[in-house]
Formats: C-alpha cells, structure tokens, sequence
C-alpha cells in the first residue's frame, strides 16, 4: 500500500510525547503531500505534522485486536510506540509482568511479591512448550532444559538491564527452577548447595544502593552441570567487576557490603573481633543510611553462616573470614594525623598515634607486628636504580594507601570464597552438559562516566553483539528451513565499536601503555587517544575540554571523564603493606588469600563513579610483586581476557534472553493496610503472620494467603505460590486478590522504560525482525481468511513458506482492517435488513 493509502482520514497513529514518549492520534483527513492533520486522541489537540521525508511518516497503531498479546512480534506494525504501549497494557491493565519479544523475555519488575513462582507454577511449566502458557521466567528455564535433552547441547540464560530491574531475582528463579526440575535428592544435593551459593554471593557482593536495596556490585556467570540423565551433578561461578571502592566509600544513602553489617549486627557473639556499632566505623558510616527496610541483619548473619555450612565452610574458615572483615573495619578507623609523637620530629607527613586503639586491634587480630604495620602505613619505598629511599607520606597518600589496602583485602576475601563456593559445588559426579545464568551490569551511563562504566559498556558491547548475530542467524535459519527466498537483513554490527576498544592502538593498549611509562598519566592517556582514535567512526572528541573521550556505543553516547583511569587499571597496593600484612601469625587465611593473587578469572574494579570519586593523588604507590611470568596484568587486560572466556563458552551454547525493565524510580515497597482491604474471600481470617499476609479459610476449607494487589486483580483467582515467609506453610492453593492501599505498585514510567528498551536491545530485535518477514501464520490458521492474493498485490509483502506464511510488516494489521471493514459493512447491511423487515 501507498503512504496515502495508509495515512487515510481516521488512520490511527502515535505522535510523539515528552513525557509518555508516544501518545495516540488519529488522522483527520487524507494525506496530501507534505503535511499530515491529525487529532490527540486524548487532548483532542488539532495538528499539523509537517513531512518532510515519506520514509518517516508517524508510525501507524496496531489493531485493537493484536494488542496485549503474549509475544511482542505478533504485533503487525513493529516499532517502538507500538513495543512500549503493548508492555503497558500488559503490566499496567493486567499486571502481567513477562511478555516475549521473539526469543527474548522481557520482564517488568512489579516491586511486589507476586505469587507466581511457587512449586506448583514450576510444576504447571515443566514440559510445557513456550507459546503454550503465559511468558514467564519458568518458561524460558524449562525451553533451556528441554533443549539441552533435546539437542543435548549446553545452554545459557542471559540475564541483563538496568540496577534495581531485577536481574538477580530472575536468575535466582531461573536455577530455582533447575534444582527444582533436575533436583538429585541423593546425598550431596547438589542443587541445595546451588541455592545455598545465592545468600553467600549476597552477603558479600551485594550492598544497598540509592537504586537497590540489594544491589550485586559485580557480576556473576553460574553454569550448572547435568549428568547424563539430566540430574544436576556440580555447578561452578565465575565472577566479574567487584566494585571494591564500596569497602572504603559509600555515597549518600548508600551502604558497605552486607556482611559488614551482619558482622556488626552479630559483634556481642564474637567478642574477640573487638568489633562495635556499626555507626562507629569510617568504612559504615559514610553513607548516613545503616539499616535497610525489612532486613534484619543479624537474621542475615545467621543465614550467612548457615549456607556457608551448607558450602562446607569449616567453623575455622569461617572464625579467619570473619577476623579479615574485622581487620578491614579497624584498619579504616586507624587514625593518620599530621602531628608527630615528639616535638621534634621534623617531618612533615602522616603519623600514627601509637596508642591508636584500632591500630592495636588489627595488630591482635592478626598477629603482626605494631611498628610495622605503624611504619607502612605512613612510609614508602622508591626505588630507582641506584638506591633505595623510604620516605614519609603526605596525609592523603597515606589514607589513599591504606583504602587501597584494604581494598585489596576485600578483593581477595572475595575471590577466596568464590573459590570455595566452587569447591563446594564442584563434584566428582559425571557432567555431561551445562546451562549457563549470566546475571551482570546492564549498560551504563551517568553525568560523570569513568573506568567502571568503560568496562561495564564494553562488556555490553560484547553481549550485544553476540545477541545481534544469534537474533539474526535464527532469523535466517528459520526462513531456511522454511524454503523462503530471502535477502541479507542489514543489522547493526558492533564490531567497530568493539575494535575502536580492542585494537592494537585501540583505547585498552594505550591505557595500558600509559600505565607502562614511567610519567603516564591520565591526561597523557586522553591525549594520546585524541591523537590515535579519531580515525575510528565511534570516537569522538567532546566539544568542550580536553579530559574526556565520548564512545558511540550501540544504546547511546557515552563521555567518559578520564580521571582515575590509571590509578583504577593499575589497581596498585604498597609491597611493603601487604607484605607486612601475609606475615600474620593469627589468621592464616590472610596469607593464604594474599599468596595467591587471583588465580580466578574474576576481574575487579576499584573506586567509583555514580559520583565523582574523591580527589586522589596521581602518581601511583608501589607496584605490586611482579608474578615470575612478567608484569602484573592490568585490570583492563583481565577484565578483557575473562569476558573474550566468558563469549567464548556463551557462543558455544544455546542462549536465552531474559531483559529486566525498571518500571519506575521509587522503588516504593509493597505496602498493605489491612483495614482497608476488602474481604471477597468466603471465609474467615485465622491469622496474620509478620509479613502482613493474611491466612483465610477458603470455601473448600483449604488455607490460602490472601494479600492486596491492585484494583485489577480484585477477585481474580491466581494460582497460589509464595508461601514465603508464612509458617507452616500451607498446600498449595489459590490467592484471591483484594482492592490495594492508595499506593500503586504498578507503576510505569514510559520515559524510562523506553531507554530501557532502547539500551537493551528489545527495540533492535524489533528492527532485525521488521527488516524480513516478522509476521508468520501457519497455514491452518490462515485457512479461513484467504484473501491473500486478492487483496495484497505486490508480492514482495508475503512468501509462502514450507508450513507457514511469512508477512512484512504492517501486512497483517492491513488485513485485519480489511476484515473489520468487510464486518462493519456487514453488520450495517444486515441491521439495515433487520429494520426494513422489522
Ligand atoms: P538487579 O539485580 O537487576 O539490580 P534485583 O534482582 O536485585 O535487581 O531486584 C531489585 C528488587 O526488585 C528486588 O529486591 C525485589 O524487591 C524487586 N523485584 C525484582 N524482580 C521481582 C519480581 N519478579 N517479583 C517481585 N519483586 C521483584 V543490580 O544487582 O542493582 O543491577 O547491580
Ligand atoms: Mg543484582
């Protein structure tokens, strides 16, 4: 059809909207030429939408009838008002909070606890196909399983967006589901190890953020192994980007890693930890935010400890754990001052008062020596090549070394425990095959963008680039299968963007070069680019200033603020703190952790950048020990060996596509006033338990949980599943939902939601998909409306496959019309019948 036939007096269409993005219209007379009149359906504003080019005309709305449906690509017109108005409709009006998008799943998180996830959902999915049941993380977990005893090939579930979306309580459902369906129940229980890995990971990885009360600072990738009858046998993780600088740094509202303040929460039970409230330590305190609605952390605490048990953590490990975090929080509370002991020292620089009690504490907890640890962390060694000197540093080199040590401390507890949790769920069992859950950063871009972002957006890169050729290839494959003809889809390719960051003289090498010269620095390092990248179509130089680089990454532009860049690649420590530090006599963990730097493929990140990081000294400390093969590698070139070993194992696996949306920014709680709720249950209340779910009698005298959702779901009957916290739980029943409290949990902000879907690469997916044949019907189904060659006459809008036929875009829509239409003419005809016979 003709852009006139299209644009058509009452033509429905979306113009665009400042805040709801999109809003609809409705054309008001035929297209002429050069300008289109129409009307905002809900202002019923009059406007003229000037045309310049015929190719951009506003994009054209869906019937009614292909709206809410399950899968996204059943739309007709396939473009972003369309994408975003159909995830509405589905969460706000229906609360349902899974769509697919073709092979990916998209999910909205509700910030409610919904009850859809419970064993017997899990039992409702398993052998289920796809299309069969409604989206759902089960669903796509059960497609993995299936498919790895179909194809016997290993598979993944990648897990993506944005903090606060949901990424981590989907792959938590995600490996819930598989221990559920490829539980072992023999002795090792495998799988109960596999969950007992999550509250670990947590405690010592995740930390509350302005975004996430429980937000993962680092990324993770968990592959659990089957045996040959797709029992799981073992499991094994791997870790990305720790955000370390959280050990030393919290912004406002911010807090520590969670198991500090377990610890702090569990200090009277361990007194010889010499610990106190958590409000007295530097390394607690900064963020003015220490407790977290509805977490108590001593109950944490004793979860911790119960799936350290679980993971076989011995009671002494554990004790050694415990005394490496207590150190870290004394170190932070040691005290540099300007002031020399004696009035006549003569040196400027940092001192340490040597009755410092926090000093002392570290000195006991891990038996080394007080003048030393005192004598390093206030000295340093230079050496050149004709001596060594061991000088005094300046009050904020000092902190600055001792944040890093600490630090490092944390970096590597963190690897140590992931090296046992993988001893833990490593076992002798046969593995044959493996689905991978990738639960890691979404892309990222703030006001002020540093090394983390660089990092995390170029593993995004990556990701996006395997997802774009695996979207495509299916694609292809399917109109392969399918005998249809068919031409190359041009689809964005990332790899010159991934090229401008890898190449021999790419931003990685000479980030890395600079760390290498003697006087490198970061405005060297920014130059150096400025002068070598412009060549590269995704760099740019900033119009303003010369100490940042923008990178045209595939969701968005990104300037990046080079300060830090070095510091945070180097990742430097002083050789003479840390050795100080292995030399402990009372906690052989330290050296054990110490000793072996990393032998993981975890890569870590030091200070932050969602705000501008604290001013630190350039010139760089001590070097670490260099390892017998050669230099130490840089963070850069680590976190690049271990994603190039993370694509590697991915593109040898069947992927899944999980993206997490963020509804809204409140991250508002789900609250429940259970005075104001309605009761529509038949039966009586017999309880209350401390999470404000309600138990009621239902009719058939089962117990059932009733609890407030929103006015849609008043009186619906859903399948009942989170018995959660309620003790003893009762057998699975039905959840009758009543009218909610005056907040609404279901809140979505288009505006948001649209970057969202524009970062993660839903609205690409669409694209690659309108660019061929995105509407397909099976031949059954097309049965009853042949009226294909008649009314589409240009034959390049339909192919005629093997089992299906496959449409342009647009096409089906214009069927549909056409028989709305041909129903409407219909109708009048017979009406008008009705009123000349009556
Ligand atoms: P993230 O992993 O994507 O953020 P989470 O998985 O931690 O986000 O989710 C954040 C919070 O949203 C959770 O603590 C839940 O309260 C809520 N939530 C998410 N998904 C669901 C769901 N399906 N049902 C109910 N509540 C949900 V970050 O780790 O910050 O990037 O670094
Ligand atoms: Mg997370």
């Amino acid at each position: 059809m003709t852009t006139k036939e299209l644009y058509t007096k009452g033509a429905r269409i979306w113009v665009e909207h400042p805040e709801k993005v999109w809003e609809s219209a409705t054309v008001t007379a035929d297209y002429r030429s050069g300008v289109l009149i129409v009307k905002v359906d809900q202002t019923q504003e009059i406007r003229q939408i000037k045309i310049k080019d015929e190719k951009q005309m506003p994009p054209l709305r869906n019937p009614s009838l292909l709206i809410g449906q399950n899968d996204l690509t059943s739309l007709s017109y396939l473009h972003e008002p369309a994408v975003l108005h159909n995830l509405k409709v589905r969460f706000c009006d229906r609360n349902a909070i899974y769509t697919y998008c073709g092979i990916v799943l998209v999910a909205i998180n509700p910030y409610n606890e919904l009850p859809i996830y419970g064993d017997e959902t899990i039992m409702a999915y398993r052998g289920q196909a796809m299309g069969d049941l409604d989206p759902h993380i089960f669903a796509v977990s059960e497609e993995a399983y299936t498919k790895l005893e179909r194809e016997k090939r290993d598979q993944s579930i990648i897990v993506s967006g944005e903090s606060g979306a949901g990424k981590t309580v989907s792959a938590k459902y995600a490996m819930r589901y598989f221990a559920a369906v490829g539980g072992n129940a023999s002795e090792t229980q495998v799988e109960r190890k596999v969950l007992a890995s999550s509250p670990i990971m947590e405690a010592i990885g995740n930390a509350k953020t302005t975004r996430n009360d429980n937000s993962s600072r680092f990324g993770k990738f968990i592959e659990i192994h089957f045996d040959d009858q797709y029992r799981i046998s073992g499991a094994s993780m791997r870790t990305y980007l720790l955000e370390k600088s959280r050990v030393v740094y919290q912004s406002a509202g911010e807090r520590n890693y969670h198991i500090f303040y377990q610890l702090c929460a569990a200090a009277m039970h361990m007194p010889e930890l010499e610990l106190d409230h958590q409000d007295s330590f530097h390394y607690l305190n900064q963020g003015g935010s220490p407790d977290i609605d509805g977490v108590d952390d001593l109950r944490a605490f004793n979860e911790t400890r119960t799936a350290l048990t679980t993971l076989g953590v011995t009671e002494t490990e554990q004790q050694n754990m415990f005394t490496v975090l207590a150190t870290i929080l004394h170190l932070g509370n040691i005290e540099l001052t300007c002031e020399p002991e004696s009035t006549d020292a003569e040196e400027d620089g940092a001192y340490i008062d040597q009755k410092d009690k926090h000093l002392q504490k570290v000195c006991n907890l891990l038996g080394i020596s007080k003048p030393e640890l005192s004598r390093w962390l206030t000295h340093r060694r230079i050496a050149s090549a004709h001596e060594v000197i061991v000088s005094r540093m300046d009050i904020h080199r000092a902190a600055f070394a001792r944040d890093a040590l600490a630090k490092r401390m944390y970096g590597e507890l963190f690897a140590w425990l992931v090296k046992c949790v993988n001893r833990a769920l490593e076992t002798a069992q046969h593995r044959s095959h493996f689905i991978g859950v990738l639960d890691i950063y979404g892309f990222e871009t703030f006001e002020i963008n540093s090394f983390e972002q660089f990092c995390i957006n170029y593993a995004n890169e990556k990701l996006q680039q395997q997802f774009n050729s695996h979207v495509f290839k299916l694609e292809q494959d399917e109109y392969i299968k399918e005998e249809i003809s068919w031409k190359m889809i041009d689809f964005y390719d990332n790899q010159p963007c991934i090229d401008l960051i890898e190449d021999r003289l790419g931003v990685l090498a000479l980030l890395d070069e600079q760390c290498r010269v003697p006087q490198g620095s970061d405005q060297g390092f920014v130059t150096k680019l400025h002068e070598t990248c412009h060549k590269y179509p995704h760099f740019m130089k900033p119009r303003f200033g010369n100490a940042a680089f923008i990178i045209k990454h595939f969701a968005d532009n990104v300037e990046y603020q080079c300060g830090g860049f070095l510091e945070k690649n180097r990742d430097t420590v002083s050789s003479e703190q840390l050795e100080c530090i292995k030399s402990a006599t009372s906690c052989r963990l330290v050296h054990a952790m110490l000793e072996s730097e990393r032998a993981d493929q975890s890569a870590t990140l030091p200070p932050p950048s969602r705000r501008r990081a604290p001013a630190v000294p350039q010139a760089s400390l001590t070097q670490p020990p260099r390892r017998a093969s050669g230099q130490k590698q840089t963070v850069g070139a680590q976190f690049r060996a271990s994603l190039s070993a993370l694509m590697a194992t991915l593109s040898a696996t069947t992927p899944h596509y999980v993206r997490c949306i963020k509804p809204n920014d409140t991250k508002e709680p789900f609250q429940f006033h259970p005075h104001r709720a309605v009761n529509q249950l038949s039966g009586s209340v017999i309880g209350e338990c401390e999470c404000d779910w309600e138990v009621r009698v239902c009719a058939n005298e089962r117990a059932c949980v009733c609890r407030v959702q929103t006015e849609a779901d008043r009186g619906r009957a859903v399948p009942h599943v989170a018995w959660g916290r309620c003790q003893p739980p009762p057998p699975p029943h039905y959840v009758r939902c009543i009218k909610p409290n005056t907040k609404e949990p279901f809140q979505f902000h288009p505006q948001r939601a649209v970057n969202q879907l524009r970062a993660c690469g839903v609205l690409e997916t669409i694209r690659i998909s309108a660019a061929g044949f995105p509407s397909r019907w099976l031949y059954l189904d097309f049965f009853n409306r042949r009226i294909l060659e008649k009314h589409l006459k240009d034959p390049d809008k339909y192919q005629f496959g093997a089992t299906k036929i496959f449409f342009r875009a647009g096409q089906v829509a214009y069927l549909e019309k056409l028989r709305a239409d041909i129903q409407r003419l219909y109708c009048v005809r017979v009406q008008s019948c009705v009123r000349r016979f009556v």
